[in-house]
């Protein structure tokens, strides 16, 4: 079997790290990404570390930005990868609306960028392309389910900058005949999501509540819905796309949808905290009361100027042709996140838990 080595950009990231202990497993030679920064921003791929001086190690880490295309060339000349997923992105929506030209630059042209390394290169019959397009392309209602075929109609400066993506995916598949492949996943979360997405800002302060160290959670729009799964399912779907004959555009989803008030309620559910919201509407000031105390309370900083409400996806097209469907229901996942912040919050320092 030829070898197969894998280019992983936001290898550092929340899909970057399942998807490099997945590609590790299945015997890849896996290269990583990651950016200079002035602290260490290795912690979720920590367990895979090995030392590049040992002889057959398979798993290496370049210094490197989706915003330096010299950068990007240099990395690919030197990897030769069989295989590249760009997971790298300013990935937070609401931060995009306060550096919209940055992740326009990271988001949409680092795409184009890693596209024209490709084919600068000639690697065009060697190295297929994942792009990690998301299901904030949907944004604006059109149709549910959302499926390949429904309209996009992005609502965030990140939706836009990876409607800019998505497409030159596609125009490169059809231009230079890349295997150029978007996988449009909706949201996938796990134990490693970043501390600032909606989940996971849920189940660690919920662990911090339940331990005392919290009095309050501040959210936003609480009436949002959105089609959550485990990333863990989502990662073995971006491989899967990578290895059909020929190029496609999938979305990848469990097809339920859940609002962020009912996320609320399991993960207090899991510490043993019933809530009783006092019925008033979030955008007034959502506030919900346990024994007369205010734990969940709605911080209008957290609304976003244009919201995307609904999500649910149709993955009947990556059942049928690539056999991928999620493990890990809604449920589950909530449970799984907020013990494993428990158990975080239980060792971690104050100072480092908060
Ligand atoms: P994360 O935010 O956890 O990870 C993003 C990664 O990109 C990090 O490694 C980050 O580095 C890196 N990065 C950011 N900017 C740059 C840059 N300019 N150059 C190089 N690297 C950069 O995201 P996820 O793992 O959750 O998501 C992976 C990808 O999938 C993203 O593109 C995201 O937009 C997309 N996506 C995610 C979904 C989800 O629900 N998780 C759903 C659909 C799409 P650092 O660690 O230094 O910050
Ligand atoms: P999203 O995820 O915008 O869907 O993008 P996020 O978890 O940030 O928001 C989900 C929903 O929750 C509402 N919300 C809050 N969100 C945050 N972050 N913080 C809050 O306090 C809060 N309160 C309510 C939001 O308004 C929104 O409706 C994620 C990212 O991973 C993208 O990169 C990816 O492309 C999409 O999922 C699919």
């Amino acid at each position: 079997m030829s070898r197969k080595v894998a280019l992983i950009t936001g290898v550092t990231g929340q899909d970057g790290a399942y998807l490099a202990e997945l590609l590790l497993d299945k015997g890849y030679e896996v290269h990583g990404i990651k950016r200079r920064s002035s602290s260490f921003n290795t912690g979720r791929i920590e367990a895979m570390y090995q030392d590049p001086h040992v002889e057959g190690a398979r798993f290496h880490l370049h210094h490197g930005d989706l915003t330096d295309s010299s950068n990007l060339i240099r990395i690919v000349q030197q990897v030769q990868p069989t295989e590249i997923y760009n997971l790298a992105a300013q990935s937070h929506v609401q931060v995009s609306f306060d550096t919209p030209e940055y992740t326009a630059n990271a988001d949409g042209i680092g795409t184009l960028r890693l596209l024209e390394a490709i084919r600068i290169l000639k690697l065009e019959d060697r190295t297929r392309f994942y792009q990690a397009s998301t299901s904030e392309l949907y944004g604006m209602v059109q149709e549910v389910p959302q499926r390949e075929s429904t309209p996009f109609y992005p609502r965030s400066p990140y939706g836009v900058a990876k409607l800019y993506g998505f497409w030159t995916t596609v125009n490169y598949r059809e231009a230079y005949g890349l295997h150029a492949s978007n996988g449009i996943l909706f949201n996938h979360e796990s134990p490693l999501r970043g501390e600032t997405f909606v989940t996971r800002k849920i189940t660690r302060g919920v662990a911090a509540i339940k331990l005392g160290r919290q009095d309050k959670l501040w959210l936003g729009n609480l009436d949002a819905k959105r089609d959550w799964g485990h990333a863990r399912d989502y990662v073995r779907g971006m491989w899967m796309i990578l290895q059909q004959d020929d190029p496609d555009d999938y979305v990848l989803a469990t097809g339920e949808t859940t609002q962020v008030r009912r996320f609320v309620e399991w993960a207090f559910e899991d510490v043993d905290i019933a809530l009783e919201w006092d019925g008033r509407e979030a955008d007034e000031k959502g506030y919900c009361r346990r024994t007369g105390k205010c734990l969940v309370e709605v911080d209008p900083r957290y609304f976003r100027p244009t919201e995307v409400d609904l999500l649910i996806g149709d993955p009947s097209k990556a059942k049928q042709r690539l056999g991928w469907s999620h493990e890990t229901p809604v449920r589950d996942l909530v449970r799984e996140m907020v013990t494993a912040d428990l158990a975080l919050m239980r060792h971690a320092p104050l100072a480092q838990a908060l």
